[in-house]
Parts: C-alpha cells; structure tokens; sequence
C-alpha cells in the first residue's frame, strides 16, 4: 500500500521539493561541517550558486575514507546534545564508520521504514519477526521503528539463536520476517533439518537485504519459505535500511525514497555521472538529514536506474538489485567476475545447497579462485563421486556463464560457515 502521497507525486512537484532540500541542506553543510567547507572552497563552489538539480555535479563526492578520517563525530552538523542516537558500521579493517540521528532523523527514518514495509505489503495488523541484529548495525533498530511505526507488532527476536528463531515462527506466528537473504536459507535449513513446512505458516512476507543477493535465491528463498521475498537496500551513511525497496506490485527494481534521497549514479573511474539505463557506482545526497548530512556520497555499489513508470503508481525511480560492488569484482585471469555471478550458477543447481564461499588466491601476478559449496543431503548420500561430478558439472556452468575456469569444491552438509547477519561470500587469501 501507498503509506505517503508523495510516493505518487509528478516528477515535477518531485523536483521542486528536492531542490528546495537540497539547498536547505547544503548550505547547512557549508556553515557546520567544516569538511564540507573545505571540500565546496577547494572546488570554488558556493551554496548560493546551487541553482538546479543538475548543478549538483558541482559539489564535492563524500567516500568512505572521508568518514574514517573525521572519526568519529566529525562530520556531525550538530551540537552533540542534539545527537539521541549514534550506530556504526563495521569494516573489514580499522575503525567503523560512524553515524549519528537526531530525534528528527530517527522520525524521517521510521517514517521511511514504516513507507518501505508498506511497499514490501506489510501493514497495520501484520505481526512482525525481526532477526536483523539490534545493536550498532543500523538493521535491528531501523526496522523495528518502521514497524511499530507501521502498526505492525514486533518481535525483537535479533540474530542468530536460529533453533530459537524457527520455534518463534511457529508458536508467535508472524507474518512478516526481516533478515538477511543468507540467514533466511539459515532458517528454512534448520526447518527441514526439524522437519517444519515453513510454508504451512502463516508467515507471507520476507524483507531482504544488506547483502547482495540474486534473483536466484529470491526463488530458492520464496519456494522453501512459501512467502513473497522482497528486496530492501540501504546503507548506515545514507541512513539505514530504508533507503530503497521493492514494491510487492511489481517486485522489479527498488523505489528509492527521491524525497529525501538524491540518487546519481557514475562512472567508478571516472565519477562522471552516467544517463538512466547506464550500469555504474550509485551515489547519494541527503536532503533531510540534519546529524549527519551527506553530499554526494560513492556507495560502491553497483546498480542502473530505471525512471519507467511502474504498476504500483509510485513516480519514484527504481534501481535494479545490486549486482555487486566495484570493490567486490575479482579479476580473474583478465575476467572481471562478481561473486553474484558465481551465487547465480550454484543456486540455479537443484543438487547444490544455496551455502558458498569463494577463495581468491595470488599465483605470481595471476589471481586465481576456487567455489567451495555444499551438496544437498540427497546428494551427500549418493556419496563422494557423485559430489565430485556434480562440482565437474558447476564448473562448466561457470566457465559458459562467466568465462572462467575455477574449481568447485562440492563439501558435506556443514563444511561451509553459516552467517548470523551478513554472509562472508569471499575468503581473500591474496594478501596474507
Ligand atoms: O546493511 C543497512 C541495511 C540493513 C539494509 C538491513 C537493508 C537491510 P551497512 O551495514 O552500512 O547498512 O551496509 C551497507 O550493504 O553499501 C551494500 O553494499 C550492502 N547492501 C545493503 N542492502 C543491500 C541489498 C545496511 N539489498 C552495504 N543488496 C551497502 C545488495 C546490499 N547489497
């Protein structure tokens, strides 16, 4: 259901409201983050001289590393008492990324959360079981103010614990879940392993994201859950969860939130920014943030925009499902692979388990990978050399579908680690 009549409004009021934010926000920006500041000076641009959406080109890109080095409040354009919440996001190396909310930023953000369960067809009424993990990750806490928000009652349930997970899914049965892709085959795993036909309960929806995943586990997820699986992007530095997601409509594409989100998206080398319908790097500026303003921030993730109209009403354009993140692409014997290319292959075969993990390797100036994945218990009786054939078998599919040669190791149920939140897909082994 359409919670908000902005999700409908014509481009053209859409604009006029962006340019209005945009404005407000970066001449916020300019007076109380000194970064910012600096950053606009460096380009000799001015807040005044942001007439139109397309002068955004002008303004400076935000990355990561600008974050890190104004650890960690730094970018904060607020006094600290105005600050009621912090999160923060883990990386692979060093210090989190931090970020901040005032009590209006946590209002937009369930307000977005509450519009982005809508969308995914959950309503007032509808019992809600949260398994992203509460704490400094933005997911726990960001659906669970969306959903009460919404109307929906929640249940804090978190990560992991998953025996605990499927006995909750039975006895308070609720009809929507929130978790991870990865996790939610964690659960339908621990069903069959319990003998429970999750799809016989009442649970009808699952919200998806923080992870990549693709449209081939979308159907494994749906058929072994019996529910509609939708996917849900955002990031901790644009807000949260709730940045974008899919209609139940259409299922085709997430909305992005263009009311308080402005989305570019450019070239990863270049940082051009590139026509509707190009592949590249997605790129966002807040427009209504206030702890923690954004300009133009590179996401690293990879996406195309999609200003169609769409069957659901809503006039906000869509981004098709991540297909991985320029610091994900492996290069692998002068091909440029994605592990959601590898995840498509394994998926697609009815005798693989949906469990993997890559390994990247340096051979002298060469990268090399190998795809460890678990057969299915059907498979593990028929015993090892039909394991070996089916992994000779995936390894065609990759080298046709992907163009490389890498080995598939297919191992017994277990061998490959289960993730409580986000899914390790790949074990760098290059520089160690
Ligand atoms: O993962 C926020 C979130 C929580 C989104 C719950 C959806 C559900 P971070 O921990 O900052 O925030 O990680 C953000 O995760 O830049 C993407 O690379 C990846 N990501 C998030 N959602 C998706 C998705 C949360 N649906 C980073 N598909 C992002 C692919 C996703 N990648």
């Amino acid at each position: 259901m359409i919670l908000h009549q902005v999700e409908t409004l014509p481009r053209e009021d859409l604009e006029k409201l962006q340019l209005r934010r945009l404005k407000n926000s970066v001449e916020r920006c300019y007076a109380n983050v000194p970064h910012y500041r600096q950053a606009m000076d460096a380009l000799g641009f001015r807040p005044h001289q942001l007439q139109s959406l397309a002068d955004l080109v002008h303004l400076p890109f935000t990355s990561k590393s600008d974050l890190r080095d104004n650890y960690p409040f730094g970018l904060f354009a607020v006094p600290s008492e105005q600050v009621v919440r912090i999160h923060a996001s883990s990386g692979t190396t060093g210090k989190p990324t931090v970020v901040g909310y005032t009590r209006r930023d946590i209002d937009t953000w369930s307000d977005l959360m509450a519009r982005t369960l809508s969308a995914a067809g959950l309503g007032a009424g509808d019992r809600f079981h949260n398994a992203y993990g509460y704490g400094l990750f933005t997911g726990g806490l960001g659906f669970h103010y969306g959903a009460e928000r919404l109307g929906c009652t929640v249940i804090p349930m978190s990560g992991g614990q998953t025996r605990k997970q499927l006995m909750l899914l039975q006895d308070f049965a609720p009809t929507g879940l929130g978790c991870t892709p990865s996790y939610a085959l964690n659960i339908a795993e621990e069903a069959s392993r319990e003998a429970v036909d999750v799809r016989k309960l009442p649970l009808r929806v699952g919200v998806f994201g923080a992870e990549p995943w693709t449209e081939a586990m979308r159907q494994e997820i749906e058929s072994r859950l019996g529910i509609q699986a939708i996917d849900i992007y955002g990031l901790s530095e644009i807000i949260g969860p709730g940045v974008s997601v899919e209609c139940i409509e259409a299922k085709h594409g997430l909305h992005i939130w263009e009311d308080h989100f402005l989305v570019e998206v450019v070239n990863p080398d270049s940082g051009e920014p590139l026509p509707y319908g190009e592949e590249g790097e997605l790129v966002f500026t807040s427009l209504t943030k206030e702890a923690l303003p954004i300009i133009r921030y590179r996401t690293r993730d990879l996406s195309v925009l999609d200003p169609t109209p769409c069957r659901c009403g809503r006039t906000h354009v869509r981004m098709r499902r991540i297909t991985g993140r320029t610091d994900d692409m492996l290069i692998i014997r002068g091909v440029n692979v994605f592990p959601s290319q590898i995840e498509a292959v394994l998926v697609e075969d009815a005798e693989l388990s949906p469990f993997y993990q890559i390994e990247v390797f340096r051979e002298g100036s060469m990268d090399s990978m190998m795809v460890n994945v678990e057969a299915t218990p059907a498979l593990v009786q028929r015993g090892a050399e039909a394991m070996v054939k089916v992994g000779k078998k995936a390894e065609k599919a990759i080298k046709d579908l992907v163009g490389v040669t890498c080995p598939v190791v297919v191992k017994g149920i277990d061998a490959v680690p289960r993730s409580q939140g986000k899914a390790v897909r790949v074990i760098d082994h290059r520089n160690r």
